[in-house]
């Protein structure tokens, strides 16, 4: 039987701002929490920009994008994915007016994107709020920030609204139970925040999330608008009950932010925590309407899966993408410690749909490795990245599984397209890309991009969408 992509499926890849933009300083960009944060999750922030913040120059991507963009042309890219850094449109977040260069500048981008007749996928928030919003008002435990985000929202959807077709509100929103700095911009140390105020801050960015949703919907009526959501699934370690009942928690605690996309209301289990934790939630007249604003698909990254278990003492604790949880004896890991499983994201696409029925998105998934560049025979300098080719392959194996299955899925754009800077340990070492950047970790290199071997497997992907694999 053949087994195939659907038609116009949006094949691609994504990348952030404040992880391959640098300039960080420059046309009128103000500060945004990365640009303190040298040491990506394991912090801590410092006060000011240090020079070894790998993502102050990134990749130099502001300088060098039509380069870039060009090679993922040549790709045969449907869709780039990236995001607007805020700081670059509202330098200090509660600005009364936007930088007009910081406007130019994706002006400029997207333009260029566009000759080559790829669609954009816009993540508005991906973990780089300006940081003057952290220090000043606490980041988004603070209501006001519902106001500066909705007010940068109607700036940029008024500005590229005959660009961009695909939105995403905030990277990874459920993050924000795990790095409160990094994705909530909350200045608090997560040991002294407390349960209320963690919660609170996730109603605003839920409320601002929908209000996001809201105004799409009213100002550009083709455009297609979705949350995004760091997707983990979960295995129980053992068939205990116990166990079943820890991992149905741990769900919970993801599942809760795509309910409320989803669905539009506060699911029953969630009120539940709230009670079992004397968590009040302060909602405001209007807030129940706002969030009734429901996304039009479901985007997702997807890297790893893990264990849950109700004995702390039988697991061993993995590192993950961000979320991490118990190691699965039957995966190997990257290493970074990820664990490897392509049979998760088969089994998460049906998860989704099942629960659902939106559209999904995989805006994320990849492979992080160490990259040798080599002189090949011919003299040309080549990284030969089988192993991200193998990853990346049997990924989308089992896409096309779950296409197979029933699942509705709109696009798959790979993390990284290009090498970028870590979200969560700031390195440049940990590679992702078609494409290699001579940029090492010390701050040495030329900047340069060559193609990976992978770089003309994705190509042929693309232009067989995906028959080839
Ligand atoms: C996700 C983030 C990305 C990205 C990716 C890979 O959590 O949305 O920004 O960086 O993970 O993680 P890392 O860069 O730490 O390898």
């Amino acid at each position: 039987m053949n087994k195939n992509f659907p038609e116009n499926f949006l094949w691609g890849g994504a990348v952030a701002a404040n992880q391959c933009e640098g300039a960080y300083n420059e046309d009128g960009k103000g500060l945004s929490i990365q640009d303190v944060l040298p040491r990506g999750i394991k912090g801590p922030a410092t006060e000011h920009p240090t020079a070894d913040n790998m993502k102050l120059v990134g990749i130099d991507f502001y300088h060098r994008y039509k380069e870039d963009v060009k090679l993922f042309a040549e790709m045969g890219f449907k869709i780039f994915r990236t995001s607007i850094a805020w700081s670059r449109i509202f330098p200090n977040g509660d600005d009364a007016e936007p930088n007009e260069k910081g406007l130019q500048f994706y002006d400029d981008l997207f333009d260029e994107c566009r000759k080559y007749g790829m669609e954009l996928m816009v993540t508005i928030s991906h973990y780089e709020t300006p940081l003057n919003l952290a220090r000043k008002y606490n980041g988004w435990v603070s209501r006001d920030l519902i106001g500066f985000y909705e007010k940068y929202v109607r700036t940029i959807y008024a500005r590229y609204k005959d660009k961009v077709k695909y939105w995403l509100t905030f990277n990874e929103i459920n993050a924000m139970l795990h790095e409160p700095f990094m994705s909530g911009a909350i200045n608090t140390p997560k040991e002294e925040l407390s349960q209320q105020d963690l919660y609170q801050a996730v109603h605003h960015a839920m409320v601002a999330s929908a209000l996001a949703v809201k105004i799409a919907h009213e100002m550009m009526p083709d455009a297609m608008v979705g949350c995004m959501i760091s997707c983990v699934p979960i295995y129980p370690l053992t068939p205990n009950p116990d166990d079943m009942i820890a991992v149905m928690n741990a769900e919970h605690m993801n599942f809760g932010f795509v309910d409320l996309h989803a669905r539009g209301v506060y699911p029953g289990y969630m009120k539940r925590y709230f009670r079992d934790h004397d968590i009040q939630i302060r909602m405001e007249p209007g807030d129940e309407e706002i969030l009734s604003h429901t996304v039009d698909f479901i985007s997702f990254s997807y890297y790893m899966s893990a264990c849950e278990t109700a004995d702390p003492s039988k697991g061993v604790r993995v590192e993950g993408n961000i979320l991490g949880g118990v190691a699965n004896p039957y995966l190997e890991s990257s290493e970074w410690g990820w664990q490897i499983d392509p049979q998760g994201l088969r089994y998460a696409l049906n998860q989704y749909y099942d629960r659902y029925q939106k559209p999904l998105f995989i805006v994320e998934n990849g492979f992080g490795a160490v990259d040798q560049l080599v002189v090949d025979e011919n003299g040309n300098k080549v990284v030969e990245d089988d192993y991200r080719i193998e990853y990346l392959c049997e990924h989308l194996l089992q896409v096309r599984e779950a296409i197979e299955d029933g699942v509705e899925l709109l696009g798959y754009t790979t993390w990284g397209c290009i090498d970028l800077v870590s979200a969560t340990t700031a390195q440049l070492a940990k590679r992702y890309g078609f494409i290699y950047v001579d940029r090492n970790d010390d701050g040495s290199g030329t900047l340069e991009r060559y193609k990976k071997k992978s770089f003309d497997w994705y190509k042929n992907v693309i232009a067989t969408n995906g028959e080839c694999l």
